[in-house]
């Protein structure tokens, strides 16, 4: 592993990279400035070659994956983010869903008996849908499977729950971890810098009250994920500005697992006039985050989202997660124009995508705990059992 990174410090030397090749060989972290000199100045190649290092160095060829579902309460939301292709206003609330409890409820039970992980419950921030309402909900699913881990709500729909509620951060984060809440995803981060939010999510939580309810999580022992929606207005100090403000609260609390940057798919939103960004920018931003973030241990492509083949392609550009199952149980990103408009795959056939590139696929919880190593379970031998699936 020494002689190849040192053959690209020798291969940096003429564009002023050498230094940033040698920080990463000598685990130390890059600064801003570097940052923006691998946006400006690094080829695929080199961030590429110096994020597969850091995955090797980290994880080896072990690539995760979780057997998951979502649950998308209601896509009705108070908010008009202009990316969003997804949400319909109040007023126009027939156009939406809303979910009971109970139909929740009975979504948790059609995977009663199946070897499911993680709940995954994000949607859209509905004006009746009160802190009453989701206590109730995870004390239902906990009392249905205890074992099931709650991972719900992105920071916005806790800001608008506990500022209605009137309650303190550090308040309704207990009442809901009390209730069953695990850890917390990642979403509704988009750009945390304010030039770029208040163009394109301008009434709803701002980066530092997002970055309090993670910290509020950590605080209680739980764990929660950070993403950042690129490819759009932003230019690469925006990127590295909302880099910085993660790792900056990674370093207090440690409480982060994955780093999930998503990728701005362009239908039927208020943004359709921007173009998406290609893959090979895809890639090097996944790279050059896999460098910046040195304190966080995982880096996600989420493949609904990202297309499944450049979300195999991305285990080579420092990404060592490619999240779940899915099961076709999320809309965010069919409506939004992904590739992937019915998102569901089986654990054969994410096995089979992370060994095709030579990868060790590994099941694991949230938590990164592992599961099952599924590196020597031929499934062809086992016929495809079912029961694998
Ligand atoms: O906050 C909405 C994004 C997020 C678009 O933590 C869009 O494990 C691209 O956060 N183009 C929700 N992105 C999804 C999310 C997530 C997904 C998977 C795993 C985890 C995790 C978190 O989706 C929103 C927003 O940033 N989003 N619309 C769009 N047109
Ligand atoms: Fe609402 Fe979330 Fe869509 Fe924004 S991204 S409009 S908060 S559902």
């Amino acid at each position: 592993m020494t002689d190849s990174i040192d053959i690209l410090i020798h291969a940096a030397a003429d564009k002023g990279l050498t230094s940033i090749a040698q920080k990463v060989k000598n685990k130390e972290r890059i600064t801003d400035e570097e940052c923006l000199l691998l946006f400006e100045k690094g080829s695929l190649a080199f961030v590429g070659s110096l994020a597969n290092f850091i995955r090797e160095r980290l994880h080896g060829d072990r690539t995760y994956f979780n057997r998951n579902f979502h649950i998308e309460p209601t896509n009705v939301c108070v908010f008009s983010c202009e990316f969003c292709s997804y949400s319909r206003l109040y007023a126009h609330k027939e156009e939406g869903w809303e979910l009971s409890i109970d139909q929740m409820l009975d979504i948790v039970k059609t995977y009663d008996g199946k070897p499911i992980t993680e709940v995954h419950i994000v949607g859209g921030v509905h004006p009746k849908m009160n802190m009453a309402y989701f206590i109730e909900l995870m004390q239902k699913i906990k009392a249905h499977r205890p074992e099931l881990h709650v991972k719900a709500f992105t920071a916005v729909e806790l800001d608008y729950m506990f500022r209605k509620a009137k309650l303190t951060v550090e308040e309704g984060m207990n009442q809901l971890h009390e209730a069953g809440l695990d850890s917390l995803p990642g979403g509704g981060a988009e750009i945390f810098h304010p030039e770029i939010r208040k163009q394109i999510c301008e009434d709803k939580v701002d980066a530092n009250g997002w970055l309090a309810i993670h910290e509020a999580a950590h605080n209680l022992g739980m764990h929660s994920n950070a993403t950042m929606l690129y490819g759009h207005i932003e230019k690469y100090e925006h990127r590295i500005d909302h880099m910085r403000r993660l790792r900056e609260l990674q370093d207090k609390t440690g409480g982060f697992n994955t780093f999930i940057p998503l990728k701005f798919r362009n239908q039927d939103n208020a943004m359709s006039h921007v173009p998406e960004s290609v893959t090979t920018e895809d890639m090097r931003l996944y790279a050059i985050a896999r460098i910046y973030l040195d304190n966080f241990p995982h880096l996600k492509a989420y493949w609904p989202m990202l297309g499944r083949q450049n979300a195999q392609l991305s285990l080579s550009f420092g990404v060592n997660d490619i999240d779940g199952t899915i099961d076709d149980s999320t809309k965010i990103y069919s409506m939004a124009g992904s590739e992937e408009q019915t998102p569901a795959m089986s654990t054969a056939e994410l096995v089979t995508l992370i060994k095709q590139v030579n990868r060790k696929p590994i099941e694991r919880d949230t938590l990164y705990n592992e599961v099952k190593d599924y590196s020597t379970v031929d499934f062809k031998a086992a016929g495809f059992d079912a029961s694998l699936n």
